[in-house]
């Protein structure tokens, strides 16, 4: 379908696909295999100024918005999701600087992020806080010029890799959730660790690391707004990009829908192709129109989201929900349409599936979405009351 795109978002999918098919669909097996961390194409997408799209010009990005970045995590999550998560964190952990940031942290670091010169993680989960956001037990503490952070963070994406984090810590506790902070946090800190690299199911490109905070200093000014405002700055950061998830939804099934195709055209039984039975014809229709419903819905909460509009939660948990659940679904039945081939690993559908999980789990899981759209809802039909 026709989705009216500019010339120049046209020219960011076309780059993104070229650098996919001739980059990443070579080696994503043995990057899955390997769990090698795809820096090669990092410096690709970074000469290509894909780290910049979604950053102002004045602070060396393309300043383009949510649409350009979900166009790009699309086309990289066609042929890998491990790759496309990577890229797509380093945005989750801008986005916290993008929105909350002075000039002079935006002057400092944005213009090495554009660049793709430093790697961006956002930590905010911990081993005991992954949907209660607000449970939060990592501190940070003013000491003279220096915060002390003590705790840890789990599942952080990127962490090793990136140089750069952005950190949410209780700053005080009798506050809850309205007591915590976000900072910026430099690789090389002192106090500032790593724990093991996860062992993950899938999106195996990806780097999943603990982050561990021993007496960890930072100066003052790293503190991103004011204290007390760290809860906000996490929640504005996901209401960003929670769209480009339901892009790398849409991205993987798209992918793996492909694959089904394809492989249907090739496959005879009963002495026909099977994609001349309706049983296969009807799965691959399926597909089909979850996936454009899907990007459909996607692209146009991207215009919302950059429009400006103030309240974007609902809308961009609607897509990333409706979208994640295509791509999981989508990779499943293209797995059953392949059969027995659908299941080894000569085809990449397998690892489309086993990746295209994890969209329903992070950036707050598709249950915490369902949360965040009937929070939205209690309130608009409150304020509906007021105006009767
Ligand atoms: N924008 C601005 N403010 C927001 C907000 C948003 N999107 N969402 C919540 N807030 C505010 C609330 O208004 C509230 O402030 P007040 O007390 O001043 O009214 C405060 O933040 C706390 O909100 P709430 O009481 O709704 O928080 P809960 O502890 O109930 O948690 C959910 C709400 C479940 C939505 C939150 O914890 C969440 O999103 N969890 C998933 C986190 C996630 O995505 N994890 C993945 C890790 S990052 S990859």
């Amino acid at each position: 379908m026709d989705y009216f795109l500019t010339e120049e978002q046209q020219m960011i999918r076309d780059l993104a696909r070229q650098i996919a098919e001739e980059k990443i669909v070579p080696v994503r097996a043995e990057l899955d295999e390997t769990g090698e961390f795809p820096w090669k194409i990092m410096k690709v997408l970074a000469q290509s100024d894909m780290f910049g799209l979604f950053i102002p010009e004045e602070y060396g990005g393309l300043g383009k918005g949510c649409l350009e970045l979900c166009i790009a995590v699309e086309e990289l999550s066609r042929a890998c999701l491990g790759v496309a998560t990577s890229y797509a964190a380093n945005a989750l952990g801008t986005y916290p600087i993008l929105l909350f940031g002075s000039d002079e942290q935006k002057k400092k670091y944005l213009p090495d992020i554009s660049a793709g010169k430093r790697l961006v993680a956002f930590g905010l989960t911990e081993p005991n806080a992954g949907s209660d956001a607000g449970g939060i037990q990592t501190t940070a503490k003013l000491e003279g010029s220096e915060y002390v952070l003590n705790g840890t963070k789990q599942w952080i994406t990127n962490g090793g890799e990136a140089e750069i984090y952005t950190i949410i810590a209780i700053t005080d506790r009798a506050k809850g959730a309205r007591g915590a902070s976000a900072f910026i946090v430099e690789k090389g800190a002192p106090g500032f660790k790593f724990g093991k690299k996860e062992n993950k199911m899938g999106i195996r490109a990806s780097a999943t690391r603990e982050l561990i905070f021993d007496n960890c200093r930072i100066p003052k000014e790293n503190i991103l707004s004011k204290e007390g405002m760290g809860f906000i700055v996490a929640m504005k950061t996901l209401d960003q990009t929670r769209t480009g998830v339901g892009a790398q939804g849409v991205g993987v099934a798209q992918g793996a829908f492909e694959e089904a195709v394809k492989f249907a055209k090739q496959r005879v039984q009963f002495g026909h192709p099977i994609i001349s039975f309706q049983a296969v014809q009807h799965m691959l229709a399926d597909m089909a129109i979850q996936i454009e419903a899907a990007r459909a819905l996607v692209y146009s909460v991207a215009r919302f989201v950059d429009s400006g509009a103030k309240e974007v939660s609902k809308e961009s948990a609607i897509a990333k929900t409706f979208a994640t659940d295509v791509g999981m679904k989508v990779t499943v039945d293209a797995v059953q349409v392949m059969g027995g081939s659908g299941y080894m690993k000569e085809y990449p559908v397998e690892k489309m599936m086993r990746d295209a999980k994890i969209l329903q789990i992070y950036e707050g899981t598709n249950q915490i979405q369902r949360n965040v759209i009937g929070q939205a809802l209690i309130k608009e039909a409150a304020k509906k009351n007021k105006t009767l």
